[in-house]
């Protein structure tokens, strides 16, 4: 069978999408598969495996979806068809309900392949669906008022935090989301290294003094609250406690909203993506966070120096 494969990649609402194109040719039947991570209000469409044109009128099966958490809410938007529908949830269900808009929960997080059917099977659309929690945080709402809302993974430093104050994380199926505050001002330029430990196992990993229970696979070394924002990534190289990092080169891998100075101290919000640092679409992580000041000199830990860095629990319902 003779395959034409298309494969490029389109920026839509700040989201990845990648999408491959197989187009059969002898039986003239396009399949299009579109692999992305979704999110909450993020709406796509998916255009028919099968189009027809009958009389000069095309046909073909095409639907769109949003998806809030586990709950996806799919549309048809099929051209030119009046025929029945069926729909295939890809989680072992299916519904022969004769609606043009389905809801559907899904039991759990993962990958779905979703696939409507129109006219008796004869046109259909799919499409990979990734599902995940959602997240209340926003990294374009212009502000960190978005962070009340997560309560649950919350890290306040102690004495032994010195400098640093408190770190909130979560997570969609796109993102880990970073809330940090800490004393001073922007102006001081406070670098952050942030540590992750992406197989929460001490094992593996450089071993560091500052928390104890983590082996860091990958390390994060920037600024992300000045002006010129700077966030290298990095992968452990070494054994043991040796320091030897490799710089991995990758595109769009973090990014940062909101940053606020009041009441002598700075606040900031940013995200890395899960599908570009390795290790991060498991079931938890271990983060530990050092701040040094402008002359590389310690100045605060989050969670505080001699913990065992914080546990991120990625498998939340
Ligand atoms: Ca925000
Ligand atoms: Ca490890």
């Amino acid at each position: 069978m003779k395959r034409l494969l298309i494969h490029c990649a389109y920026r839509i609402h700040n989201r990845q999408i990648e999408v491959l194109l197989i187009k059969k040719q002898n039986k003239m039947k396009n399949i299009v598969l579109l692999k992305y991570s979704v999110s909450i209000l993020l709406v796509l469409f998916v255009i028919s495996c099968k189009k027809d044109k009958d009389n000069g009128i095309l046909k073909e099966a095409l639907f769109s979806y949003i998806d809030d958490g586990f709950t996806v809410t799919f549309t048809d938007v099929s051209t030119g068809l009046s025929g029945d529908y069926y729909w295939e949830f890809g989680d072992g269900t299916t519904s022969s309900e004769q609606t043009a808009t389905m809801v559907h929960t899904y039991p759990q997080k993962g990958r779905y392949v979703f696939t409507l059917y129109r006219d008796g099977k004869k046109y259909e659309a799919s499409t990979i669906i990734y599902l995940d929690k959602s997240s209340p945080v926003k990294l374009d709402d212009g502000t960190l008022s978005d962070w009340t809302a997560v309560t649950k993974n919350v890290v306040v430093s102690g004495t032994n935090g010195m400098g640093a104050r408190m770190a909130k994380y979560d997570y969609d199926a796109n993102y880990i989301y970073f809330y940090v505050e800490q004393v001073g001002a922007v102006a001081d330029g406070i670098i952050m290294d942030m540590y992750i430990d992406t197989d929460a196992s001490r094992t593996t990993g450089y071993q560091l003094g500052a928390f104890t229970s983590m082996g860091a696979e990958v390390m994060f070394e920037g600024q992300l609250q000045v002006a010129d924002k700077w966030f290298d990534y990095y992968e452990y190289s070494g054994t043991g406690s040796d320091w030897s990092w490799s710089s991995v080169q990758a595109n769009e891998y973090y990014k940062v909203g909101a940053i606020e100075e009041k009441d002598g101290k700075t606040m900031y919000e940013f995200a890395i993506s899960r599908s570009k640092i390795n290790g991060l679409t498991g079931n938890a992580i271990r983060i530990g966070i050092n701040l040094m000041d402008s002359s590389w000199s310690d100045f605060g830990y989050i969670p505080d120096k001699g913990s065992e860095g914080f546990l991120l629990d990625l498998n939340e319902q």
